[in-house]
């Protein structure tokens, strides 16, 4: 099978904050560095429920990460330092960090709380060579926030991102045009994209360890055996990804959680949850300018049997008063037959994006609810939680 595409020339950094929750932690706390630190749910002394966010170097080393159940995390290093989160804080820190990169490129795409994609090819002529970009980058980082990040750099984004990971914490990984396939070919293949355990299993039968194998095994046979997506994990280990940074990558869904602290029969309870749930999510689909047609409740059981239900609505929304109406009602029409709650959640998917348009503030003399939602969250964000509060809600009910 021929390759139509090459790389063309273009040098692209992802950066990724070191345990970036942990580390803002021990930044605010000095008394927390060097130690064990987790942040997530409470432990209740092992008998906490929800997961670990993340977890310091310090507590990698017991073999706590991101997802372990927070007992587990407990029984592993009980004398770790548990922490809550303080998210506010977090993207206080992460907006600070976008800013320093955009100095050195404004072409940046950020794809989560700490993490980024560069393209600096237009900066190599100001700032010299890549490695000194890279090093100059971390540097400014730390000299303006007290953070560590772990910087790839290569000639697309599938590289630049494997690349980041390999060296951290503080890693600053460089992969030269023209060495893409040398680079990858001695990782082993859970490296790329979208290969879990079962590929792996299936590949490793068919004799692939690295992703080496994979760009020297027949395209077309790959093909065969995996479909169209054999052919793609084809061209990425042969280290080709034509993606442009800035192309957004298209989020399918948008959801919400909550774990109870113990399993509950009060279905008011739960009902109560799916309101606040449903206003945070309303929230968040806002500032991402997202709004979704088909609402999906999501509901653990004691037990830990897990079932959705979900409705798919005319028209596209993201206001809270939407999200709640739906999430409740299909709650109420869910066969619970008088059993426990574990979790409730709410995801919106068939999502659309609204352009990213701007409020007016305070020019618009006419302000509908849509604008007044969006005119509050400004408000809670600039001036906290409780600094104000739809009439709606002040209402007895
Ligand atoms: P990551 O960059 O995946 O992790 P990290 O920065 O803590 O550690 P690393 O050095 O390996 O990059 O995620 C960034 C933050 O996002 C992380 O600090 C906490 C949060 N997060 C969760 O809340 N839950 C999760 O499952 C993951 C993976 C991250
Ligand atoms: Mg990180």
């Amino acid at each position: 099978m021929a390759v139509s595409s090459k790389n063309t020339d273009r040098v692209i950094m992802h950066l990724d904050m070191d345990a970036f929750f942990a580390a803002v932690e021990q930044l605010d706390n000095p008394e927390y560095r060097g130690k064990p630190v987790v942040v997530g749910a409470d432990p209740k002394q092992g008998t906490g429920r929800g997961v670990v966010s993340t977890a310091s170097y310090e507590a990698r080393k017991y073999g706590i990460h991101s997802a372990l159940p927070i007992s587990k995390a407990y029984r592993l290093c009980p004398h770790a330092i548990f922490l809550r989160g303080r998210m506010h804080r977090y993207a206080e820190l992460s907006h600070q960090v976008m800013d320093i990169i955009k100095n050195y490129s404004p072409v940046l795409e950020q794809i989560s709380i700490d993490e980024a994609f560069v393209d600096i090819s237009g900066c190599i002529r100001l700032f010299g060579p890549t490695k000194n970009i890279g090093l100059k980058i971390k540097e400014d980082i730390h000299a303006q926030t007290g953070l560590r990040a772990s910087v790839g750099i290569a000639p697309n984004k599938f590289i630049a991102k494997i690349a980041s990971d390999l060296e951290k914490p503080d890693g600053l990984t460089i992969c030269e045009k023209d060495g893409e396939k040398a680079f990858l070919a001695p990782l082993p293949i859970r490296k790329l994209w979208g290969i879990g355990a079962r590929t792996e299993e299936r590949l490793q039968n068919m004799g692939i360890k690295t992703i080496g194998d994979i760009a020297d095994f027949d395209a077309k046979k790959l093909t065969t055996k995996l479909g169209v997506w054999g052919f793609g994990l084809w061209k990425l280990a042969n280290g080709i990804d034509n993606r442009k940074v800035g192309t957004p990558h298209k989020r399918k869904s948008i959801s919400e959680e909550r774990t109870f602290y113990e399993d509950v029969a009060d279905y008011n309870m739960v009902e109560k949850t799916l309101f606040k749930i449903a206003d945070d999510l309303s929230r968040t689909m806002r500032r991402k300018s997202l709004k979704g047609r088909t609402i999906t409740l999501k509901l653990r059981l004691e037990g830990f049997e897990t079932h959705t239900r979900s409705k798919k609505l005319t028209d596209y929304v993201h206001d809270a008063d939407s999200l709640r109406a739906v999430a409740v009602d299909l709650f109420r029409k869910f066969p619970i037959a008088e059993r426990k709650v574990r979790l409730v959640g709410i995801a919106v998917s068939q999502l659309n994006t609204l352009g990213g348009e701007q409020l007016p503030l305070f020019d618009n003399t006419v302000i509908n609810n849509e604008e007044l939602e969006k005119l509050l969250d400004e408000l809670k964000q600039r001036f906290g939680e409780k600094v104000v509060m739809r009439g709606s809600f002040l209402k007895k009910k």
